[in-house]
């Protein structure tokens, strides 16, 4: 046998090889468009700088094969555990040095939660956001949400679902977790099948109730989505339920804009400048969508509006707007990629979304709107998007001792393959989002 042994791709001395043969080419291409840059007025090391310290937590569900309501076509190598989530979540951020963080999803990620971050500092991550699930039932559970959790009708349902979110608290507490998101699928296919308003008030009854077991230091995200599973009405459906519940629960409740959850031609960018300026911009669920919650890569679709929402980030930095700290989390569904390279390759996309933010000539767009130069006013943002900063985030991730190209280097590890070796097919989930 001439098998040579196996490539760890999150070993430094394989990843500076990887590096070694592009690193010319790069320092060649980084001072070309440091030089653009500098004929427009801007300096491209605070930009490559800003780029290095940016974060996007991985989605735990996304390393995973996903799939649709029709069917799930499993790749080779899945993790069967959250272990193995968090190795791959690992390779993910060694090689992006972009994803430092994991955001995990209860109960599917459910273990002793010292073991699981001893794992996690061991491969060098921490914990985001973690997620609460009751829009599922469990073995064994008592109680079916197939009504609903938070607002049903029945309030021992809805109690079943607040002491799910607390327990979720707590093990994240154990995790070092920060943040609690709350999703929940409740509402109605029928109109008549649930009292609008009522349901509305038994979910602020329940949420205050998870509030207050909060610890002083974390925040509830609530994260609203249009439909789905609900196809008439859900409760918190959109931004405005949303600000609604975190204006009324207190000053930690915050809103979280997960860009799949609206109607196709809805001005995101818009709902993210209102979020911010009401105080309540909590966090993001990125990914991109045709029509719905389609759970696409970030920037695979519109990059255009991924630039748009990263120019009102950057805009609120700028004008020094206090305590806005939004959390950066994945949220996608890889139904027909490799999820380690789909992940890999969205947080690149975020990276690039915002670098071209930071070159907008903030001064002269704000000089056009004054005089309602619009034509000008449109240049300047499009002069900045259709910059390409490809060695900006090459050499920023450089910066962090990742790769010049990580697919590549993934690719080259070939440790998808290992994976299909120490990771035999499981019988199971063959349909559903996970
Ligand atoms: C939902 C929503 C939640 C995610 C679940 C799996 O559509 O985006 O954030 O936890 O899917
Ligand atoms: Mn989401
Ligand atoms: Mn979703």
């Amino acid at each position: 046998m001439n098998d040579a042994p196996p490539v760890n791709p999150r070993d430094p001395n394989f990843i500076s090889q990887c590096n070694a043969p592009l690193r010319a080419e790069l320092e060649a291409d980084y001072d070309v468009l440091a030089r653009q840059l500098q004929r427009r007025g801007l300096k491209i090391e605070p930009v490559m700088h800003a780029v290095a310290d940016f974060r996007v937590a991985i989605p735990s569900w996304g390393v995973g094969t996903g799939g649709t309501r029709f069917a799930r076509f499993p790749g080779p190598g899945e993790p069967r555990n959250v272990f193995d989530k968090l190795e791959d979540c690992a390779v993910i951020h060694a090689l992006s040095g972009a994803t430092p963080t994991v955001s995990l999803h209860l109960p599917w990620d459910q273990a002793e939660p010292r073991a699981l971050r001893e794992r996690a500092r061991e491969l060098g991550l921490g914990f985001d956001a973690v997620n609460s699930n009751t829009f599922q039932d469990q073995r064994g559970q008592a109680l079916s949400y197939k009504f609903g959790s938070l607002t049903h009708t029945d309030p021992a349902v809805r109690e079943q679902a607040v002491a799910h979110n607390i327990g979720c608290i707590r093990i994240g507490e154990a995790l070092g977790s920060k943040a609690l998101t709350l999703w929940i699928a409740d509402g109605a296919n029928f109109p008549g099948q649930q009292h609008l308003a009522h349901a509305f008030e038994r979910y602020l009854e329940s949420a205050a109730e998870i509030y207050a077991a909060l610890p002083a230091d974390w925040r509830l995200l609530i994260e609203h989505k249009m439909y789905e599973p609900a196809f008439y009405a859900t409760v918190i459906q959109d931004w405005g339920s949303s600000l609604m519940a975190a204006q009324s629960l207190g000053a930690r409740a915050l809103c979280l804009v997960d860009l799949g959850h609206h109607a196709p031609h809805v001005n995101i960018e818009m709902i993210v400048a209102r979020l911010i300026h009401a105080g309540k911009l909590g966090g993001f669920h990125f990914n991109d969508s045709k029509y719905g919650d389609d759970d696409l890569d970030a920037g695979s679709i519109d990059p255009y509006r991924l630039f748009l929402i990263f120019n009102e980030l950057v805009d609120a930095q700028w004008r020094r707007v206090s305590a806005l700290q939004p959390a950066h989390m994945l949220d996608q569904s890889h139904n027909v990629t490799d999820p380690i390279e789909s992940l890999i390759n969205s947080a690149i996309e975020l990276q690039r979304a915002y670098a071209q933010a930071l070159l907008v000539d903030r001064a002269q767009l704000a000089d056009c709107q004054q005089r309602n130069d619009v034509l000008m006013a449109a240049r300047a943002l499009k002069r900045a998007f259709t910059t390409d900063v490809t060695p900006i985030l090459a050499r920023a991730r450089l910066e962090r001792s990742a790769a010049i190209d990580p697919i590549a280097a993934y690719r080259a590890s070939a440790y998808r393959n290992q994976c299909a070796k120490l990771r035999p097919v499981r019988d199971g989930s063959r349909s559903g989002i996970v």
